[in-house]
């Protein structure tokens, strides 16, 4: 039995609710802790004290002020990493290796990168004429947009949640923030952080729950919120938005993708294997930049399929806290359900499993887990669902292709448009391909490099706005010109 017990933080205090639901470990499928859930009530108070703070010290704060807060917190992840990477692989079962390698670190760096980038971001000046000759002068000033709402997802439970904590507190703005009830535990640790760290009460408030007709639901019709920031399935993001209308609030939403890899012949082969087989099955495939569907040229089809087969079977599924696995469960039972559906639903589209399609059978504690095969699929047609719609799960169909422009076609052949990789040698086609593809975001030859400062966020159905960098500076901030006749 846990005696692990997640609280909300609400005007600086940890506040427990009469209502909790459990936190499942996906490794295992024990229960691992208790989250209080928080209703209404607790929610309207939780953007009460946001709104408080704002006309308190923290709507006063300089920037090096905040900039000094965001760097505390930084460094007090640092601090509890331990602490956060038992939290991150109890919640999700991802591999320790890549929590430790990815998840924990970008936590700490997105507090860092957004103090960095808020002592240096620069304003707009225009010297004007006037009728008299006398002139005046036009400048921005860069205001905190007020209480900011933050929903995110459980796929990279810390990192998305502080890639957008961090920029609305480097911009002066108040939280109401809602991890996926699926993950609580690292923005839990969060919140400890943010107390010891000096963050004044009521500017980072957390509340737990679930999505509609729950907490989520609450923060968003709650007309004291002034800006929504969004990471989760296309389909939540239509119904945030119908509901963020209300009140004319601007949303910046990150959603699902479908993502192509365009393989040519000329690639470097075992790279484009290695990095195929890295951007479909990291994460269990659960990061939204996963690649579902592959565009092989036809010379070397038949050859990546066998060596991307291979390397599927290869890994190593199982216990996250073992250095050699590399694969973990789902994050969840229904949503191994989902996947599976579509495991299934492939093969009456016509689909050839050259490799996985099932549930492997793991001894010991995880054998209660939610693992999956990584799978492959080759024979689909371009409008099978499998190859149109968000899985979310460690697959890929694989099809052939004849030229250039095929490959960009099917590629844009997709309601999504977040990423897309190219892998080959010829670089002056990458760079015309890039160019022609309906995504965000573009990898030439690798997959999830990420440079902060650099613009984030997809077309079509994979979201709205762009964040990252000066681009989530402009979305928590809104700029604010002053003019002063000489
Ligand atoms: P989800 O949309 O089910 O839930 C995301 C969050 O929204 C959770 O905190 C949930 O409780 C909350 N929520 C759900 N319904 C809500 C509602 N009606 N009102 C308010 N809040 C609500 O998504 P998920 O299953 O947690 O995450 C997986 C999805 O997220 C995938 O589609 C994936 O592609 C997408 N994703 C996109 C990006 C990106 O950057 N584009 C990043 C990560 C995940
Ligand atoms: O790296 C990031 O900043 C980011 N937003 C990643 C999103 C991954 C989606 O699952």
């Amino acid at each position: 039995m846990t005696n692990i017990e997640y609280r909300n933080y609400v005007g600086g205090r940890f506040v427990q609710t009469t209502r909790s639901f459990g936190d499942v470990d996906p490794a295992t499928g024990a229960v691992r802790a208790f989250v209080h859930e928080a209703d209404d009530s607790l929610v309207a108070e939780a953007v009460e004290s946001a709104r408080k703070s704002l006309r308190g010290p923290w709507g006063k704060a300089t920037i090096e002020q905040r900039a000094a807060v965001l760097d505390r917190i930084a460094a007090g992840i640092d601090a509890r990493a331990a602490d956060f990477l038992g939290a991150e692989v109890g919640d999700t079962g991802k591999p320790a290796e890549v929590a430790k390698a990815l998840d924990i670190p970008r936590g700490a760096a997105n507090f860092r990168t957004f103090a960095n980038l808020i002592r240096m971001a620069s304003g707009e000046m225009y010297e004007s004429a006037t009728p008299d000759g006398a002139g005046a002068l036009n400048y921005t000033i860069r205001r905190p947009l007020g209480v900011v709402g933050v929903i995110s997802p459980w796929n990279l439970p810390l990192l998305l949640f502080t890639w957008k904590v961090a920029p609305a507190l480097a911009c002066g703005n108040a939280i109401v923030a809602k991890p996926s009830e699926e993950t609580p535990g690292t923005a839990t640790l969060l919140a400890e952080v943010m107390h010891e760290a000096g963050v004044p009460e009521g500017v980072f408030n957390l509340v737990h729950g679930f999505g509609a007709n729950s907490t989520g639901e609450a923060i968003v019709k709650s007309q004291g919120i002034d800006g929504l920031t969004f990471t989760g399935e296309s389909k939540t993001g239509a119904t945030i938005m119908r509901q963020a209308a209300e009140g004319v609030r601007p949303v910046s939403f990150e959603l699902g993708g479908k993502n192509a890899a365009l393989v040519f012949a000329d690639c470097d082969f075992d790279k484009a294997v290695e990095g195929v087989a890295r951007s479909t099955f990291f994460n269990t495939g659960q990061v939204c930049l996963c690649t579902e569907r592959v565009y092989v040229e036809r010379p070397i089809f038949e050859r990546f399929v066998t060596a991307l087969a291979q390397r599927a079977k290869a890994m190593r599924i199982g216990d996250p806290w073992d250095a050699q696995t590399q694969l973990g469960p789902l994050i969840s039972r229904e949503h191994r359900e989902k996947v599976l559906s579509y495991y299934q639903l492939a093969r009456q589209e016509g689909a050839e499993i050259v490799v996985g399609g099932g549930v492997p059978d793991l001894p010991g504690p995880q054998s209660g887990g939610w693992y999956i095969e990584p799978t492959i699929w080759t024979g689909l047609t371009q409008r099978a669902r499998c190859v149109q719609e968000e899985v979310f799960g460690p697959v890929c169909n694989v099809m052939p292709f004849d030229d250039e422009s095929e490959a960009v076609d099917l590629a844009n052949d997709s309601a999504y448009g977040l990423a897309s990789v190219i892998w080959t040698t010829n670089l002056t086609r990458a760079h015309r391909l890039a160019g022609l593809i309906d995504v965000g975001l573009v990898w030439l030859n690798t997959w999830f490099l990420r440079d902060l400062r650099t613009p984030f966020g997809g077309s079509k159905l994979s979201g709205l706005g762009r964040e990252g960098g000066r681009h989530s500076l402009d979305f928590y901030s809104e700029l604010k010109n002053v003019c002063i006749k000489l």
